[in-house]
C-alpha cells in the first residue's frame, strides 16, 4: 500500500475543532452550537405524531388524547406527515430536473450551453420514439427538452422512462397503482391526499409515497441526470482530490455549493479563462481555485475533476478557513447560516436562484440567457475580494485525498468489460459484472447515498460501513454526500483496493478501479436505478432477487425520503440509519419495513446502531444469493 493511509474521522474532527477556534475568535455561530441549543428535540415531532395541517390544532397524540380534533389517529397523522415529506423531496429533485430541461432548451451552437453528448441525446430520442434523421442536433435538443417538460404535466400515461425498467417491475407498479403519472400530478395529488379531511389510511398514504418517489427517481431526477449528461458530457473516470486541503491559500478560492450544474459549469469555465487568471494575479493571488461542496461539487468533479472541499456538514468549514473569497450557491442543502457566518469573514455569500434566496447574501440572479455574464461577474467579484482577506484568520487544514470519480453507468460497463472470462462477446453489457457476482468474487453491491446528519457522528457511518462492506467483497456505488465522505477518507483512491477482500481486490486490479465507485450527485441515484435494471435484464432475474441493497446511514433531507421510496419501489431493500419520523405509528412502521413487499418486493430496514446496520445488509445480500442459488 506504500504510504497510502485513510484519513480518519478523528483527524477530520480535529481539523474542524481547529477551524471552530477561528470561528470563536470572530464570534461565528456554528451548527455544532445550534445542535446543542436545539436538543433534546420535540418528542412529538420525532415520532411524527404532531399534526398542523389545519388550524383547529396543532394536535398532538398522547395516551390520553389518542385522536386529533378531526378524529385522525396516530397512524393517519404519521402517514400524512410521511407523504408530505416525500412530496417535498420529489418536488425538489424534479424541479431541478425541470431547470435542466429549460437549460437544454436554451442550448445553441453559438450559445453558452452546448450539446456535449449528442449520441446520448439521439439515444434518448430513439427511446422516446422521436425521429432524429436529418435533424439539426440543436433542433432535436429543443424538441426533447419540450417533451421532457411535458412529462411534468401530461394528462395521460406514465413516465416515459418506466420503459427502461424490466417488464416485471413495470407491470408490478401498474398492477398495484404505483406507476408514476405526470410529475407535477404526483406531487399535487400527494398534497391533496394529505389535506384535512382526505386520506388517513396508512396503506393509501404509503402507496402514494412510493408513487410520488417514483415520479422523482424515474421522472424528474432521471431527466436531470440524462439531460445534464447531454449538456455537460457523460462522466468518465477522472482524477480529483477531496477534503478541505484542496483549497489553496495562495489562490483566490471560489467554492460552488448546491445542486444544479448549470451555474457551476459556467463558473468553472470562467475561472479557467486566462483573462481571469491574469486578473487574479494582478490582484495579488497566484491563481484561482474552484472547489465544491455537496452535489454541485459532485457534478463538476465528475465532469471536470474539480476538487471536492467537503460535504453537507462541512459547508461552514470552507468559510471558517478564512481563505474563501466567494461561496456561490444555487439550490438545496445550503445552510442559511452561511449569510451571517460570511459576515464574520471577508467571504462573499452569493445566492443565484429565485428558489434559494437568503438574508445576508448578495443575489446575482442567474439564468440560462445571461449565464456567461453572470458567471464572469461572480468570478470577478471573488477576485476583487482577495485583497480583503485577513491573513491572521487563514487556516486551511492540510488534509486531502486522491480520488478517481466519474463512474456513470456507461463508464462502469466500459471499465468492467476487461474482467470477463466469457468465451462469447459480452462487452457493452453488465454481464461481466454479473459474472463477478455469480462466481462469488464479488458477493453483491450496496448503493450508498445520502447526507450527513448531526444525529450521527458526521461521516463515521458512511466510512465505517464502506470499510466493512469492501472487506467482505461487496462493491459500493456511492452518490451525494456519501460519495464525498468516501472520497475525503481515501476510499475512492485506487490504492484502497488493499482494504478489500481478496475477490473485490482482484476485480479492482483487473478493472483498475477503486472499490467505491462515485456515481454522482443526489439526482444521479437514477443512474443506479438504470444499472440495476440492466443487471436484471442481463441476468433474467427480478431486481428484487439481485444481491443488491441501498443504504442511507446519515440521511437528513426530504429528498432522501423521496429517494428511499423510489429505491424500494424499484425492488431494492433499503437500509436507513435515521428514523423517518414514523416511530409514533406501529402500523406505519410495519408497512414501511415489511408491508410494501406485497406491492414492490422490497422494504426499509431502520437501524440506528451502525454496526448492526452493516451486518443486516451483509446478511440480506447473502440471503439473496442463497435464494437464487449462487
Ligand atoms: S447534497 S440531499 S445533503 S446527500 Fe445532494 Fe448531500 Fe443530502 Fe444534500
Amino acid at each position: 500500500m506504500g504510504d497510502f493511509k485513510l484519513t480518519t474521522v478523528e483527524e477530520m474532527e480535529a481539523a474542524t475543532a481547529r477551524l471552530l477556534e477561528t470561528g470563536a475568535k470572530v464570534g461565528a455561530d456554528a451548527w455544532q452550537i445550534r445542535v446543542k441549543n436545539q436538543t433534546p428535540h420535540c418528542k412529538f415531532g420525532e415520532q411524527g405524531i404532531c399534526c398542523r395541517i389545519c388550524s383547529m390544532g396543532p394536535c398532538r397524540i398522547t395516551p390520553k388524547a389518542p385522536r386529533g380534533i378531526c378524529g385522525c389517529d396516530a397512524h393517519g397523522i404519521v402517514g400524512r406527515n410521511y407523504l408530505k415529506f416525500t412530496a417535498g423531496g420529489a418536488a425538489t429533485h424534479s424541479d431541478h430536473g425541470r431547470e435542466i430541461c429549460h437549460t437544454l432548451h436554451e442550448a445553441a451552437a453559438d450559445g453558452a450551453y452546448k450539446v456535449k453528448d449528442p449520441e446520448k441525446l439521439i439515444r434518448i430520442a430513439h427511446e422516446w420514439g422521436v425521429e432524429t434523421e436529418g435533424k439539426d442536433i440543436y433542433d432535436l435538443a429543443h424538441e426533447m427538452a419540450e417533451i421532457g417538460l411535458l412529462e411534468y404535466g401530461k394528462p395521460f400515461g406514465y413516465q416515459r422512462f418506466l420503459d427502461r425498467m424490466p417488464q416485471h417491475t413495470k407491470d408490478l407498479l401498474i398492477k398495484n397503482e404505483i406507476a408514476p403519472r405526470a410529475i407535477d400530478r404526483e406531487v399535487a395529488s400527494s398534497l391533496h391526499m394529505t389535506h384535512m379531511g382526505c386520506s388517513s389510511k396508512p396503506e393509501a398514504l404509503v402507496k402514494q409515497s412510493l408513487r410520488c418517489g417514483l415520479c422523482d427517481g424515474w421522472g424528474g431526477s432521471m431527466m436531470g441526470t440524462e439531460f445534464s449528461d447531454v449538456l455537460f458530457g457523460t462522466p468518465k473516470p477522472i482524477d480529483t482530490e477531496a477534503n478541505l486541503g484542496v483549497m489553496n491559500a495562495d489562490n483566490v478560492n471560489i467554492v460552488v455549493h448546491g445542486h444544479d450544474p448549470s451555474l457551476s459549469e459556467m463558473i468553472c469555465e470562467y475561472a479557467d479563462d486566462p483573462e481571469m487568471i491574469a486578473y487574479a494575479k494582478e490582484m495579488g493571488a497566484k491563481g484561482i481555485t474552484v472547489s465544491g461542496v455537496c452535489c454541485t461539487s459532485n457534478e463538476v468533479a465528475m465532469r471536470r475533476g474539480i476538487p471536492m472541499a467537503g460535504n453537507f456538514l462541512q459547508q461552514e468549514n470552507v468559510v471558517l478557513t478564512g481563505a474563501c473569497e466567494a461561496i456561490v450557491v444555487d439550490v438545496q442543502c445550503i445552510f442559511p447560516a452561511l449569510g451571517p457566518l460570511s459576515k464574520c469573514f471577508h467571504t462573499k455569500f452569493i445566492t443565484t436562484s429565485p428558489i434559494a434566496q437568503m438574508p445576508d447574501s448578495e443575489f446575482i440572479r442567474f439564468n440560462a440567457h445571461t449565464a456567461a455574464e453572470n458567471a464572469k461577474a461572480i468570478v470577478k467579484m471573488a477576485i476583487e475580494n482577495f485583497k480583503n482577506r485577513k491573513p491572521d484568520l487563514v487556516y486551511i487544514p492540510d488534509m486531502k485525498q486522491k480520488a478517481t470519480v466519474g463512474y456513470s453507468v456507461e463508464a462502469i460497463v466500459k471499465v468492467l468489460d476487461g474482467v470477463t472470462n466469457s468465451q462469447v462477446d459480452v462487452t457493452g453489457t453488465t454481464k461481466p459484472l454479473l459474472e463477478c457476482v455469480t462466481s462469488g468474487v464479488i458477493r453483491g453491491a450496496v448503493a450508498m447515498v445520502g447526507c450527513n446528519n448531526p444525529k450521527i457522528r458526521p461521516d463515521y457511518a458512511h466510512i465505517e460501513l464502506m470499510k466493512k462492506l469492501i472487506a467482505n467483497d461487496i462493491i459500493i456505488v456511492a452518490s451525494g454526500c456519501s460519495a464525498q465522505a468516501a472520497a475525503k477518507a481515501g476510499l475512492m483512491d485506487k490504492r484502497a483496493k488493499d482494504l478489500c477482500g481478496a475477490g473485490l481486490k482482484r476485480v479492482c486490479e483487473l478493472a483498475d478501479i477503486p472499490p467505491v465507485l462515485h456515481m454522482g450527485s443526489c439526482v444521479d441515484i437514477s443512474r443506479m436505478m438504470i444499472l440495476v435494471s440492466e443487471l436484471a435484464k442481463d441476468s433474467g432475474l427480478k431486481i428484487s432477487q439481485l444481491p443488491v441493497v441501498g443504504c442511507a446511514p446519515e440521511w437528513m433531507s426530504e429528498k432522501a425520503v423521496s429517494i428511499g421510496n423510489y429505491v424500494i419501489a424499484t425492488g431494492i431493500d433499503t437500509f436507513l440509519g435515521v428514523d423517518p419520523y414514523v416511530s409514533g405509528s406501529d402500523q406505519m412502521g410495519a408497512l414501511l419495513t415489511e408491508g410494501t413487499r406485497q406491492w414492490v418486493e422490497a422494504a426499509f430496514t431502520v437501524e440506528t446502531d451502525i454496526n448492526k446496520l452493516v451486518d443486516l445488509m451483509i446478511e440480506r445480500i447473502e440471503e439473496k444469493r442463497a435464494a437464487i442459488g449462487i
